[in-house]
C-alpha cells in the first residue's frame, strides 16, 4: 500500500479551465457527464499523459473535442482515466458514468441519506462522482445542471447562484447553478431532495442582500432556528472582528441525516450532520446549542479560511482547519464568556488532543506522510492547530494579528497555499523571525516545561528557571525546543499582583515571556515578598507544566488569582493529583482533602464568579484525565475507585450545604439556551453530579429532576449522571428516556452514549444486544460513534478489562463497519491509543485484540493505517 509524502509535492501537468457538469437524477441510478477544458501548463512537455482521479467509477463514453476517442487513446479503470498523449493545447474532455448513490455506504462522493441526494467530497469524494485532477490546488470555475424527477426532488440545489430552471417532460425538472469563484473540487456540492426551509437574509457591510436559507426533512424547518440566529451572527461578527465579508448572493444550509463529518464548507451550500443543526429545548441540550452555534459559525468562517484561500496539498489541512477553529472559539468567546469558552476549549484539548500526542497516533500539526488522508483530519490539526494560531496572537499582540490576517487575506485571496506562506505572513507583518516558531507545525508531541523558583529576601530577588522538553514520538526520536509564550503574573502574599523594578535573562514583553531554549532563568529584582507565580494565564501555550507549586500554593491561585483560567486550573491540578496518587497508593491526607473543600465551596459561594465558571470549578477532572496524568502502568479500576472516594470524602461532610445550593438554582424560567441560563444549569447540574457521585442523597435527586425536567439539558444530565455511577435507578432510567423518546433518532445518540458509560460489568453484553437488534441503524455515523466512541473514550473501566472483553467488542465490531464505511471504522479504533498508558495485563489484552484483527481480516486503507501505526 502507498505511503504518500509531502516532499514529492508537484504541480499537476495540466489546468482545468472550467468544468461543465450534468448530473441526470433518476430513482435508480444518476448519470453524470463532465466537460472539461483542460490545458497544458506552459512547462509541461507534449506528450505528457493526463491522469485523472476516479474511485469506484466505470467510464460509459469518452470524446474529446466533440470526436469519440479510440481505445487506444486512453486507459480507465475504477481508479484512473489516463490520455495517453493529450493535445498540447486547450481541448475539452468530456466522460459519462453512472453512479448508483442508493448503494454508496461509504458516503464520499453522490449518496442518499434518507431520500435525499447529497454529496460529501472533502478530500478525495469527488472522484467518486467523475473522472478528474481531484486535488486542492487544482480550482476552476463550476457551471451545474442537474435535473431529477420533481415529485422525488422538488428542491435542487448546487454550489454558486442559480441561474437557470424550469419543465421538463415525464414528470422531470431541472435547474442550473454556477459558481463563478474558482474552487477545488472537493468544495463541490450538490443536494436533490424533497425537503421544507426557512429562509432570512443578511445585508452585508456594503450594502449586498445576501439570502439564506436552511433545508431539512419536513416537519424540522422550525428546529432550524437556533442554526439560522447563529449564521446570521457569524456573518456580523466576521465583519467586525476580521474585516470579511460574504460573496455570493445566496448561502444555503442543508441537514442531512447521514453524514461522516460534523459538516462541509463547500462554497455557498453548507452541508451538515443533522445533530448540528436541529434544536429545540425538549431534545436539545445546552451542549448541543453550543455546538449548533460553533459549527455554523466554523463552517461559514470557511469562506475565507479555507474556500477563497485553499491548501495547496492535504498535508496542509490545518492552514484552514486550525485558524478556523480559531475563528470559532473567538466567534464563540464574544458571543459568550471568554473564560468560560476558553477553559471549555482546553479541556477539550486535554481530554482529545493530549492523549493523541503523547500515543501511538502522534503526528505533527502539519504531517509530511499519510496512507489515508481520511484519518488526519484528527484532534492534533484541528484543535493544536487553533493553539498554534492562538499563538501567534499572543506574540503578535491584537492589533498585531490583525493586521497580519489583513496581509493574509489580501495576499493569498485566491490561492492554494502552505503553512510556510501563512507563517511568511506573519513575520512580514510584525517584522520577527518567526522561524523557530515554525516548528510546532512540524513536529509532533505536547512540551513539558518545568518550573523552579527560590526568593532572596536578602537581596529581593526572585528567580524562575523553566525548561522544556518533548518525548519522543513515532518517527521523531529527537525533538527540538519550540518557542513558548507563557504570559504570567507574580501574586503577592495578600493576593494582590506584584511588580518588579528589573528583570533579566530571558526576552519579557509586558506580561509575557518568550521561552525558546531548553532552559531559561530569569531574574526578578527588586521583589518585596516571595511571590506565587501564576504561569501560563489563559493557556498560552499548549503544554504540561510541572511546577514546585504545593497544594496551598495552588489553592491560593485557586482563590486570588486575577486569571480566571489559571484559578481552574489550579483547582483541576490539586483533584488530579490526590486521585492520582491515591490510585497508585499513596493516601491524601485529611487535612489535603479538607483545603481542596473549602477551596471548592468558597468558588461556589463567591458572589462574583458566574455560574458556568464555577460549574467548571467544581468539576472534577475525569478518570481519563487522571489516567492521561499518570501516563503508564495504569490501572482504570484504581483510577475509577480512587475518584470516588475522593469525592466522597469531599462531598459527604458538606451534602445537605450542596444539596441547598442544588435546590435554590432551580428555575422556572421558560428555557432559554442563552450563556446565562445554560451556566445557571450546568452548576445545578454539576452539583447533581457531586452529590451523586458522592453522597447517598444523589440518586434519588437525579431520579426526581429527570421526572420533573422541563427541558433535554436537564433530563439527559440526570439520566447520565445516574449511569455513570450506576444509581439503584440508572436502568430504570434508561428504559424509561427510551420509551419516551421512541423515534427521535437524536435522542435516540443520547441514549446510546449515556448506556455505554455504564461502569457495570453488564454493559458489554448490553451494547452488544442494542448493536444486533434488527432495527439498529448500522449505516448511520451518529448511532455508531454515539454507542461505540463513547465507550472507547469515556469509558475506560470496561473498554480496557484485563479479561480483552472490550477491547474484542470493539475489533469486532469494526470489522462489520469497515465493510459499510471504513473512515467511521478507523475513527472508532482510535480508542485503542491508549494501550501504552495501561497496565500490562491489559496492555496485552488489547494488544491481542488488534493483532487477531489484523491476521484474521481485510481491512480498509483507513483501518489499515491506524492499526499499523497502534500495533508498531
Ligand atoms: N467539514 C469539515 C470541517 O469543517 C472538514 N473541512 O472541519
Ligand atoms: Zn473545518
Amino acid at each position: 500500500e502507498q505511503t504518500i509524502y509531502l516532499k514529492d509535492y508537484a504541480p499537476t501537468p495540466y489546468r482545468i479551465v472550467s468544468v461543465e457538469l450534468d448530473f441526470k437524477i433518476l430513482e435508480e441510478s444518476t448519470r453524470v457527464r463532465a466537460q472539461l477544458t483542460i490545458e497544458p501548463r506552459e512547462d509541461t512537455a507534449p506528450g505528457t499523459p493526463l491522469v485523472l482521479d476516479g474511485d469506484e467509477l466505470k467510464l460509459n463514453s469518452i470524446a474529446l473535442d466533440g470526436a469519440p476517442l479510440v481505445l487506444s487513446a486512453y486507459a480507465s479503470d475504477a481508479n484512473s482515466l489516463t490520455l495517453v498523449e493529450p493535445p498540447h493545447k486547450r481541448f475539452v474532455l468530456e466522460t459519462e458514468v453512472t453512479l448508483k448513490p442508493e448503494a454508496n455506504t461509504k458516503l464520499m462522493g453522490l449518496y442518499r441519506s434518507s431520500g435525499t441526494w447529497c454529496t460529501q467530497c472533502e478530500p478525495e469524494g469527488f472522484r467518486r462522482i467523475t473522472y478528474y485532477l481531484d486535488r486542492p490546488d487544482v480550482l476552476a470555475p463550476f457551471k451545474v445542471r442537474m435535473s431529477a424527477p420533481k415529485s422525488l426532488a422538488p428542491v435542487l440545489l448546487a454550489n454558486g447562484n442559480l441561474v437557470d430552471q424550469g419543465e421538463l417532460g415525464d414528470g422531470m425538472h431541472f435547474a442550473v447553478w454556477e459558481d463563478p469563484f474558482l474552487k477545488p473540487a472537493y468544495l463541490f456540492a450538490l443536494v436533490a431532495g424533497d425537503l421544507g426551509s426557512i429562509k432570512d437574509s443578511f445585508t452585508t457591510m456594503s450594502g449586498r442582500k445576501v439570502e439564506l436559507g436552511i433545508y431539512s426533512t419536513h416537519g424540522k424547518e422550525a428546529e432550524c432556528a437556533y442554526a439560522m440566529d447563529s449564521l446570521i451572527r457569524s456573518m456580523a461578527w466576521d465583519e467586525r472582528r476580521f474585516g470579511r465579508e460574504y460573496d455570493l448572493d445566496v448561502f444555503n444550509i442543508v441537514a442531512v441525516s447521514d453524514f461522516n463529518f460534523g459538516a462541509m464548507e463547500n462554497k455557498g451550500l453548507n452541508i451538515f450532520n443533522d445533530r448540528l443543526v436541529f434544536a429545540k429545548p425538549e431534545t436539545a441540550t445546552d451542549a448541543n446549542y453550543h455546538g449548533i452555534e460553533r459549527v455554523i459559525a466554523h463552517e461559514y468562517f470557511h469562506n475565507w479560511t479555507g474556500n477563497r484561500i485553499t491548501c495547496r496539498d492535504w498535508f496542509q489541512l490545518c492552514l484552514k482547519e486550525g485558524l478556523t477553529v480559531f475563528r470559532d472559539q473567538e466567534f464563540t468567546s464574544d458571543e459568550r464568556s471568554r473564560p468560560v469558552q476558553r477553559i471549555h476549549d482546553v479541556q477539550n484539548l486535554r481530554t482529545s488532543q493530549f492523549p493523541e500526542d503523547g500515543g501511538p497516533l502522534a503526528h505533527p500539526p502539519r504531517p509530511d506522510s499519510y496512507r489515508e488522508i481520511n484519518n488526519f483530519y484528527t484532534t492534533t490539526v484541528y484543535e493544536k492547530g487553533a493553539e498554534i494560531v492562538r499563538m501567534l496572537a499572543t506574540i503578535l499582540g491584537e492589533d498585531g494579528f490583525r493586521k497580519a490576517m489583513d496581509l493574509y487575506f489580501e495576499r493569498h485571496d485566491g490561492d492554494a497555499t502552505t503553512i510556510e506562506a501563512f507563517i511568511k505572513v506573519f513575520e512580514d507583518a510584525s517584522g520577527r523571525d518567526l522561524s523557530q516558531f515554525a516548528t510546532w507545525y512540524l513536529q509532533a508531541g505536547t512540551p513539558k516545561v518545568s518550573v523552579t523558583d527560590s526568593y532572596d529576601a536578602a537581596s529581593q530577588t526572585y528567580t524562575l528557571t523553566l525548561s522544556q522538553t518533548i518525548d519522543p514520538t513515532p518517527g521523531e526520536p529527537t525533538k527540538k525546543p519550540l518557542l513558548i509564550p507563557l504570559r504570567f503574573g507574580l501574586i503577592g502574599p495578600n493576593g494582590s499582583p506584584m511588580g518588579w523594578t528589573g528583570v533579566s535573562g530571558a526576552a519579557v514583553e509586558g506580561d509575557l515571556i518568550l521561552l525558546d531554549g531548553d532552559s531559561v532563568t530569569l531574574t526578578f529584582e527588586g521583589v518585596a515578598n516571595k511571590p506565587i507565580p501564576s504561569l501560563f494565564r489563559g493557556f498560552s501555550a499548549p503544554v504540561k507544566v510541572n511546577t514546585n507549586l504545593s497544594q496551598d500554593d495552588l489553592l491560593f491561585l485557586a482563590r486570588h488569582d486575577s486569571d480566571p483560567f489559571n484559578r481552574w486550573d489550579a483547582l483541576q491540578t490539586v483533584s488530579t493529583a490526590l486521585i492520582a496518587n491515591a490510585a497508585e497508593g499513596k493516601a491524601w491526607s485529611e487535612n489535603d482533602v479538607e483545603a481542596l473543600r473549602a477551596a471548592l465551596i468558597d468558588t461556589l459561594d463567591n458572589a462574583e464568579l458566574d455560574d458556568a465558571f464555577k460549574a467548571q470549578a467544581l468539576d472534577i477532572p475525569a478518570e481519563t484525565v487522571v489516567g492521561r496524568h499518570i501516563g503508564r502502568d495504569v490501572n482504570p479500576d484504581a483510577v475509577a475507585a480512587a475518584r470516588k472516594s475522593l469525592l466522597t470524602a469531599l462531598v459527604s461532610p458538606v451534602a445537605a450545604k450542596l444539596a441547598g445550593a442544588y435546590g435554590a438554582l432551580a428555575s422556572s424560567d421558560v428555557y432559554s439556551p442563552d450563556a446565562a441560563q445554560a451556566g445557571r444549569r450546568s452548576l445545578r447540574n454539576g452539583l447533581l453530579a457531586l452529590l451523586t457521585a458522592g453522597s447517598e442523597r444523589g440518586a434519588s435527586l437525579a431520579a426526581e429532576q429527570f421526572e420533573a425536567a422541563t427541558n433535554m439539558t436537564d433530563r439527559y444530565a440526570a439520566m447520565a449522571i445516574s449511569v455513570r455511577n450506576w444509581t439503584s435507578e440508572a436502568s430504570a432510567l434508561l428504559g424509561e428516556f427510551r420509551t419516551r423518546f421512541a423515534g427521535d433518532p437524536l435522542v435516540f445518540d443520547k441514549w446510546l452514549t449515556a448506556s455505554a458509560q455504564a461502569p457495570d460489568d453488564e454493559v458489554i453484553e448490553r451494547m452488544r444486544a442494542t448493536l444486533t437488534a434488527p432495527d439498529f441503524p448500522k449505516t448511520n455515523p451518529n448511532r455508531l460513534r454515539s454507542l461505540l466512541g463513547s465507550f472507547v473514550m469515556a469509558n475506560p473501566v470496561q473498554f480496557t478489562r484485563t479479561d480483552g472483553a472490550g477491547f474484542r467488542f470493539i475489533t469486532e465490531a469494526v470489522v462489520e463497519i469497515d465493510k459499510v464505511n471504513p473512515q467511521v471504522a478507523s475513527r472508532i479504533l482510535t480508542g485503542f491509543r491508549v494501550l501504552p498508558t495501561l497496565e500490562a495485563p491489559r496492555r496485552e489484552a488489547g494488544m491481542a485484540a488488534l493483532q487477531a484483527l489484523k491476521d484474521q481480516h481485510s481491512l480498509s486503507r483507513n483501518v489499515g493505517e491506524i492499526l499499523d501505526r497502534i500495533i508498531a
